[in-house]
């Protein structure tokens, strides 16, 4: 199910916020500043916990990594790195795509029934809202139509239930576009109506 809401991703109790991180992953401006200061130190103490993948990188572009939520009403951050926007011919738009399958994958992985996102790359890296929104809905729809096979392959099956019946198929997540202003909101009512 997916859901567009207008407002700030810091509020929202949902198994997992995803937040658009940089590379380092230590914090920064825009809703990642926001993050960071509504978790509390102990979200900067476990990221700097990330392993580094090569100096200043804990997480590349269009890759996530997921922590606690600590102070926040999620129960997990997903940390992923939105691309730099330059001109669309730079890989951008497979990045941008990457951060949305990744972030679902590990919220999958992580037993999350509900995820919300907010707008990757359009704020201080640029990129333009509605081909971001259009690839964010793209990619948002291709995972939930394959949430069967997908969950199947990233969590380990269920042990029976006590009675002995095999577990059923795991509820859809529900996925929250999460604007920040009511300009982004209706680029993604216009894709979603
Ligand atoms: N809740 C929901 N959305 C928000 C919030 C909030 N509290 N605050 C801002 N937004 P940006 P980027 C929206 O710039 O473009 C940081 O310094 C905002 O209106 O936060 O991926 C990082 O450390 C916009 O629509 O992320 C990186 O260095 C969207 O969040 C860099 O910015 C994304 O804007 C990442 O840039």
């Amino acid at each position: 199910m997916i859901k567009i809401i207008q407002g700030d991703i810091t509020t929202l109790a949902v198994d997992a916020i995803v937040n658009a991180a940089n590379q380092v992953m230590l914090g920064g401006g825009g809703v990642d500043g926001a993050i960071h200061y509504a978790a509390g130190d102990e979200l900067y103490e476990a990221c700097l916990k990330v392993p580094e993948v090569r100096p200043g990188v804990r997480c590349p572009t269009g890759e996530a990594r997921i922590t606690p939520g600590f102070k926040l009403p999620a129960k997990f951050v997903i940390h992923t790195v939105g691309p730099v926007y330059r001109d669309g011919q730079h890989g951008e738009p497979e990045k941008l795509a990457a951060c949305y399958r990744n972030s679902l994958t590990l919220a999958a992985e992580n037993g999350c029934q509900s995820i919300a996102f907010p707008c990757i790359s359009t704020g201080i890296y640029g990129y333009p809202k509605e081909e971001a929104a259009q690839i964010a809905v793209r990619e948002v729809h291709a995972f939930l139509s394959n949430s069967e096979p997908q969950i199947g392959r990233a969590v380990a099956p269920r042990p029976p239930q006590e009675d002995g019946l095999a577990s059923s198929r795991p509820p859809e997540m529900e996925v929250i576009f999460c604007c920040f202003s009511e300009r982004d909101a209706n680029v993604y009512r216009s894709l979603i109506a």
